[in-house]
């Protein structure tokens, strides 16, 4: 609740946004030196948009390279025992495909969040990575088939099943796609947003393997996402949130990770609305 009065308070003054425009983009600490190799350059979507070495996804069994644009984030939910996963990640690229897929598999991953359309403003922002209702997708030694698509307002969830053909391993992924959301700007409406991050949390208990989680570059949208599920966990957890340690912590493990002031004050304004308002609280066992 004293938490909750300092972000009302930070709102209100600027000092969060002035806080956050202090903090750096990446750490300068840490090296992204794959992504710069030669057969590494074009499996990256943005030239300006590299994932840290130390923190990035390494594919084991892929014929093309050990490389994607892709790191894990881990957020502690402290005093609860939570870890929230993430894979965040780029939309993938017409030649990185395969190579998502088969990170997917690698990573024992089930939920794959994506918070971008294909196009926006006449743009390519993500490849279509995944097959038609009903239809299968053929990927080196992975098979995806469609199941399920439902279309909501503003979301649209499937369902697939992703099979790897060495071993007839299946496994179904839930897919969720929220769709009012351009780069750089901000969802166009917080509750619809918050109930989205509601779903995916929904959709990601008792699982402890990573949720994959992008965008088109996969760190703005991405970043939003990943502090507004952290916030709320912690309101139910009874624990203070201070929305830039947040940030701080993504940033140190994907660069740039909440691309701009506008995102990082929507984002923070949400968490606030959906504390004052009751639709998170803290849970009976971890309130006194
Ligand atoms: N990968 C190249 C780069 O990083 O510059 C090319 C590239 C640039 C690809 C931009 C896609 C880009 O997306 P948009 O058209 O949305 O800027
Ligand atoms: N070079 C691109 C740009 O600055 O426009 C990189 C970029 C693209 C950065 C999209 C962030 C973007 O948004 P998101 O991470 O939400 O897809």
């Amino acid at each position: 609740a004293q938490s909750m009065l300092l972000l009302a308070d930070g709102l209100a003054s600027g000092a969060l946004i002035a806080q956050y425009e202090q903090l750096y983009r990446k750490n300068p600490e840490l090296s992204s030196l794959e992504s710069k190799k030669s057969e590494n350059q074009n499996k990256n979507r943005y030239r300006d948009i590299s994932p840290y070495d130390v923190t990035r996804v390494i594919l084991m069994g892929c014929s093309n390279g050990d490389y994607i644009n892709a790191n894990y984030v881990n957020m502690e939910i402290p005093g609860s025992g939570i870890i929230n996963r993430y894979i965040a990640t780029q939309g993938p690229l017409s030649t990185t495909i395969a190579d998502f897929w088969q990170m997917v598999l690698e990573a024992g991953s089930t939920l794959v969040v994506m918070l971008t359309t294909l196009v926006e403003r006449g743009r390519a922002k993500c490849h279509q990575y995944w097959p038609a209702l009903k239809e299968i997708l053929t990927l080196r030694n992975l098979t995806l088939l469609c199941t399920s698509e439902t279309v909501e307002e503003t979301f649209v969830f499937r369902e697939f099943v992703l099979t790897d053909t060495n071993t007839g391993e299946e496994r179904d992924i839930t897919h969720m796609q929220y769709c009012a959301w351009p780069d750089h700007g901000v969802p166009s409406d917080w509750r619809q947003f918050t109930t989205f991050t509601e779903r995916v949390r929904a959709a990601r208990t008792g699982i402890v393997e990573p949720a994959v989680v992008h965008c088109s570059a996969g760190i703005g949208r991405t970043g939003v996402l990943v502090l507004m599920e952290t916030a709320l966990c912690l309101i139910e957890a009874n624990q203070p949130v201070y929305p830039l340690d947040i940030v701080r912590s993504m940033r140190d493990q994907r660069a740039m990770m909440i691309q701009n002031a506008s995102q990082y004050r929507f984002v923070c304004e949400a968490v606030h609305k959906a504390y004052t308002e009751g639709i998170v609280k803290p849970l009976p066992e971890f309130s006194r």
